[in-house]
């Protein structure tokens, strides 16, 4: 039986127009999917949009359509974003779903049959912008700790113990040291935990675009638990004896930014305990873009969308930026001379120059037969080659870390002391003075372009196909399994390679 592996993405709230943020979060899950599917494992990837709440409820009025109507029509922008960056995505999730609204009312049933749910009244303070509750004591300057306008609201309300799950959530922290990552943000979780936990409201009365809660339909759910839900729901557990959930649920990973940690963290472990679920395996709580230094926000007009730079930049080398750029986990700055510089320096110049350089002198010098290793290494090639095997494993454990940029990183080490061995061993000499010595060299080195190419497919799919499919790798011999099969391509024929990075012009950018 193959390994499985449930990895999410944090559902989109609909009322804003994607960007460069949400681009990021899914694509970091969309390298994981397709890392993971090479490797040998059936994998769920989901994501989608979270459509219920005030924020939207409000957002729909104000285009003057109906919350049903509102999204629909902009739910597609994102579905159309997750074809723009070619996301792997098997379902895209809409808590507007008639099963959604199953799954929401069967874990609400399960938390009041347990006991963990009682009415009674909230009056504090709400962030629509934020979708949460905050005490007087967090406001800061009469705002949310995020800077967001809070409303006074006295309703009556359903509530969570969730003041009863401090200690089980401690104990469950302590038993699983990987659950929350980076280690920073957990001990952030830990502390907040320590601290004392209240009740939580979990129903509204004062709008109604939200799933209605049973029994008493004046209640609509706290769009927090509705979309949290969303994780169990595409798992299908509100079938009887649902295979999806015995094979997908509980989930490998929940990819969230830094802002939602919170909730994925405390709130829907302790909902899971409550209603004697499992708990998900791990959460990772990646940092925040600012564009050329700033927040990036609707108000200050900076927003950075990745529709636009996809069709002015190539969307693989978006992808390659957006995983390079920043160490996954920090925050970090999005600055169009440093797409430019990844662009040029180690897409254009270093991986694709390699690959140019490589197969041109096979086209040209060797009737584009690709040779294969040499019998006998020289030490040069042998220590390229061990460098090479030892890669596969060295990348695998950053992609279970979520290091991407490391991941990237080990891979161009490789690509670096690939353009220092054609250099030094200059091919091209080697054609009037040693022919096999000139084989020899380029046997090695397509077979570095080989194994890198199979290694770069779930960051850049597009581009590594193109690579792989000019040294004539077929379709099949692209999983990782393939990675230790040297000499695979040697006698077939390459073409007349093409470039596949083609430099951007800086000066142009002004
Ligand atoms: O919070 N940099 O939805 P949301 C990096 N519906 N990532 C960013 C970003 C930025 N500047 N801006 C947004 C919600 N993101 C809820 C989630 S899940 C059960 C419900 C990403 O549309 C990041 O992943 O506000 C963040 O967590 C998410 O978008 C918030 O998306």
């Amino acid at each position: 039986m193959k390994k499985r592996y449930y990895i999410t993405t944090p559902i989109y709230y609909v009322n804003d127009n994607p960007h460069i943020g949400h681009a990021y979060t899914t694509l970091a899950c969309d390298v994981l999917a397709r890392f993971k599917r090479l490797d040998d494992y059936e994998v769920m990837f989901l994501t989608g949009t979270d459509e219920h709440g005030q924020k939207v409820q409000i957002a729909a009025n104000k285009a003057g359509v109906s919350p049903q109507e509102f999204t629909d029509k902009v739910s597609k922008n994102f579905l159309y974003l997750t074809e723009k960056m070619n996301f792997s995505n098997d379902y895209f999730i809409r808590t507007t779903e008639p099963r959604h609204y199953e799954s929401c009312q069967k874990i609400w049933q399960k938390l009041m049959d347990n006991g963990h749910i009682t009415l009674s009244a909230y009056s504090g303070w709400y962030s629509v912008r934020d979708e949460a509750f905050f005490a007087e004591s967090e406001l800061i300057d009469g705002k949310a700790p995020t800077g967001a306008p809070v409303e006074w609201v006295e309703e009556p309300s359903y509530f969570f113990d969730l003041s009863k799950w401090q200690q089980p959530l401690l104990d469950f922290y302590e038993k699983n040291p990987d659950f929350v990552a980076p280690a920073s943000r957990f001990n952030e979780i830990k502390r907040f935990v320590e601290g004392g936990l209240k009740d939580l409201s979990i129903s509204r009365t004062t709008f109604d675009w939200g799933v209605p809660v049973p029994g008493d339909p004046e209640h609509v759910m706290y769009v927090w638990l509705d979309a949290l839900t969303n994780y169990i729901t595409a798992t299908n557990w509100t079938e009887p004896n649902s295979e999806d959930f015995k094979n997908w649920w509980p989930a490998d990973l929940h990819m969230v930014g830094k802002d939602i940690l919170r909730f994925h963290a405390v709130y829907w472990p302790a909902f899971l305990m409550a209603a004697e679920l499992d708990l998900p395996s791990r959460i990772f709580a990646h940092g925040w873009w600012t564009n050329e230094g700033e927040k990036i926000s609707k108000s200050l007009g900076n927003v950075i969308d990745p529709i636009t730079l996809i069709d002015k930049y190539g969307l693989d080398q978006i992808r390659y930026f957006l995983m390079r750029e920043v160490p996954f986990g920090r925050d970090g700055d999005f600055s169009q001379s440093a797409l430019l510089h990844r662009i040029n320096s180690d897409l254009a110049n270093d991986l694709g120059n390699l690959s140019q350089r490589v197969l041109s002198q096979i086209f040209k010098n060797l009737d584009g037969k690709i040779p294969s290793l040499p019998i006998n290494l020289l030490d040069d090639d042998a220590s390229l080659l061990a460098m090479l095997k030892e890669l596969p494993d060295k990348v695998r454990a950053q992609i279970d870390n979520q290091s991407f940029h490391d991941a990237l990183r080990q891979i161009w080490n490789v690509i670096a002391e690939a353009n220092r061995y054609v250099d030094k061993q200059a091919p091209w000499a080697l054609k009037k003075t040693d022919t096999d010595r000139m084989a020899d060299v380029l046997g090695v080195l397509v077979e570095v372009i080989r194994c890198v190419g199979l290694l770069t497919q779930p960051f850049m799919p597009d581009a590594s196909a193109k690579i792989l499919g000019q040294i004539k790798v077929n379709e099949s011999e692209r999983t990782f399994v393939h990675l230790s099969d040297v000499n695979l391509l040697s006698g077939r024929i390459i073409e007349k390679p093409e470039g596949v990075f083609p430099r951007h012009q800086i000066a142009e950018e002004g």
